[in-house]
């Protein structure tokens, strides 16, 4: 019996500061839905697809800063994505940032989570490879706060078993180094679903800018070809507050083709079948 999973790369343009998370999930809901419309048993949103990026931000304030994290997932805004989803019987990926009470301190992450066609979490992953710098950089035209805002993920790289094969997580970044990519495929990984926020201009590297989307779609082609595995790969893309970041969301086969690509850099759901035994 072939092993084939529909999946849907659900790119999304730009979440404005001003948005609310009750507009970015409805955002996430129409994407949801085009694909059980074409069938999909699996719908890929961003990293950090509830807010704007805020790392590109300089914030002091702690209570700002705390307001870009989510403390509890579903949460009452996110509630209304995890009901229709299992309404429509569709797994997703959801990235967000994540503030939990652990050992009687408060701890942030940027995190990913698989969520069933039940409707219930299958597994979390904590970025850990966090790009950018700790401090301050005004001479940057917008930051990369990650290394300050996020704890590395302490959760390793798991694979589990859903959605009728091998399963992991990693987050943008992490698509960059070979770490990722090889522990999840000493697990015999068949599918590596990832969210990006990245922007076009490195202001260290300002050389590399015309390079973005060829690293970003060689990273995740390597990554699939030398793991054997399917790989998608889903931007937040389009301006946002002021920030370029590159769209270019695929679904890649095991032989590191892409076989779906987005052509926009706004909301826009890719959809592809994929026969997980190709990984064989
Ligand atoms: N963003 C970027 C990424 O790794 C980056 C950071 C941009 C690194 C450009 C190198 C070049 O795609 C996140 N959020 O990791």
């Amino acid at each position: 019996m072939p092993r084939i999973l529909t999946i849907g790369a659900a790119q999304t343009g730009p979440i404005a500061r001003s948005e609310t998370r009750r507009d970015a999930v409805e955002r996430l809901i129409a994407l949801l839905r085009q694909g059980a419309a074409a069938g999909c048993d699996l719908v890929v949103f961003p990293e950090a697809a509830l807010t704007a990026f805020f790392p590109h931000w300089w914030i002091d304030d702690e209570a700002e800063l705390d307001a870009w994290f989510e403390r509890e997932m579903p949460s009452n805004e996110t509630a209304p994505l995890f009901a229709e989803a299992r309404r429509l019987g569709v797994g997703f990926h959801l990235g967000y940032c994540e503030l939990a009470e652990e050992g009687g301190r408060r701890r942030r992450f940027n995190t990913a989570i698989l969520v069933g066609k039940d409707g219930t979490t299958i597994g979390k992953y904590r970025k850990i490879h966090l790009p950018g710098h700790p401090d301050h950089q005004p001479w940057r035209p917008f930051q990369n706060l990650e290394k300050r805002y996020f704890e590395t993920g302490d959760l390793g790289w798991p694979a589990w078993h859903a959605f009728g094969g091998v399963t992991g997580m990693m987050i943008c970044n992490d698509r960059r180094w070979p770490e990722a990519w090889r522990v999840l495929g000493l697990q015999v990984v068949e599918l590596v679903v990832l969210g990006y926020n990245t922007p076009r201009h490195d202001p260290s590297t300002p050389q590399h800018d015309r390079l973005a989307e060829f690293h970003n779609a060689l990273s995740m082609q390597a990554g699939a070809y030398q793991n054997g595995c399917w790989v998608v790969g889903v931007a937040k893309a389009g301006t946002e507050e002021g920030v370029e970041q590159i769209g270019g969301s695929c679904i890649i086969a095991p032989t590191g083709e892409i076989v779906a690509q987005a052509i926009s850099v706004a909301d826009e759901l890719v959809v592809a079948r994929c026969d997980l035994d190709l990984c064989r």
